[in-house]
């Protein structure tokens, strides 16, 4: 990639970031270019802004007690002290869940199960993953286990057409179990490298979808006992903290092993990654940060703290 790509899709990223990162910067702009004296009506301004954004109240106790330690340390008359202070902070709380997708098995497929509730992005993702892994040399596969939504498979369909992926589906109202297996035989025996496989949304708190889910998950195992190799939650990035609920929930119910996190560019409450960060500490794998297909990313903590508190690198 050259330098002039990097530049576009950091570009993009702040773009995509602009709600969230004007929501915690707006009028804080003096402040963390070392303008002002930060005093107490400055740090309870960022502790507002924090909360707002949806950090939660652990992660922003952890950057303001970070911020007092810093500036004690360093002169905080000095251009940018707050600013540094900050971004530290918050790349300190990310960093630990920026771990990418590694799909590399000696043993094909990487089996990807993909759940969330309805219209957290899950087929869309599914789309844009298919675009990406295949671009990159993978023979890719999608099941359609959405089986809920007649809509559900043919937009599935749609993607796979776009990206010359094969999609295993039957018709809708069928078992979402046995279309996984279905797939997990053909993807077997196609010698696919990536099978992933959507799911129904419906609620969280509905115990059926928890049990198909785990159904599911039964059936891909049976045919390859070390799958499903990831897990991956997608969460609405918009809904702030109830994406907390949700993960904790998918957790405690199937086990999740990694997170997308979709429709960032449409919220002030990114900040949620902070509270995903450091109250489930689960691999946050992806970002969601626009329609277009580059606008899924692989989550890396620096770029998105310099993003939101738009600091060129
Ligand atoms: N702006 C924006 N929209 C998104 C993003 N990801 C998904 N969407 C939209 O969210 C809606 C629901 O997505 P879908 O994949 O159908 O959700 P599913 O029910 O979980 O499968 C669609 O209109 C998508 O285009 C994103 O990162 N940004
Ligand atoms: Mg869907």
């Amino acid at each position: 990639m050259t330098e002039q790509d990097n530049k576009g899709l950091f570009g993009r990223l702040r773009q995509g970031l602009n709600r969230t990162s004007t929501n915690l910067t707006d009028g804080l702009g003096d402040a963390l270019l070392g303008k002002v004296k930060l005093d107490d009506e400055v740090l309870e301004e960022i502790e507002t802004r924090l909360l707002t954004s949806d950090v939660g109240i652990e992660a922003t106790n952890t950057i303001l007690a970070d911020i007092g330690n810093h500036l004690k340390r360093s002169q905080s008359d000095q251009p940018n002290a707050l600013r540094d202070a900050l971004v530290q902070s918050m790349v300190n709380i990310l960093e630990p869940c920026e771990d990418p997708l590694d799909i590399y098995r000696e043993e094909k497929p990487f089996v990807m199960l993909v759940v969330g509730i309805n219209g957290a992005g899950k087929t869309t993702t599914i789309g844009k993953l298919a675009n990406k892994f295949s671009q990159a040399g993978n023979k890719v596969m999608l099941a359609a286990g959405d089986t809920f939504r007649a809509a559900a498979v043919e937009q599935l369909q749609t993607w796979g057409e776009r990206n010359n992926v094969t999609v295993v589906a039957q018709q809708s109202g069928s078992d979402s179990a046995s279309v996984c297996f279905d797939a997990m035989e053909s993807a077997k025996a196609k010698q696919a490298n990536l099978l992933i496989a959507d799911t129904a949304g419906r609620l969280h708190t509905q115990i059926n979808l928890m049990d198909e889910l785990k159904k599911v998950k039964r059936v891909i195992n049976k045919v390859d006992d070390s799958a499903p190799h990831e897990t991956l939650l997608v969460l609405d990035g918009g809904t702030g903290q109830n994406a907390i609920k949700q993960a904790e929930e998918f957790h405690k119910e199937i086990g999740v092993t990694g997170l997308a996190i979709t429709k960032l560019d449409g919220t002030a409450k990114g900040g949620v990654l902070f509270a995903i960060a450091s109250k489930l500490g689960l691999p946050i794998r992806f970002i969601g940060v626009g329609e277009q297909l580059e606008d899924l990313r692989p989550f890396v903590a620096r770029d998105f703290v310099n993003a939101l508190l738009s600091v060129d690198d």
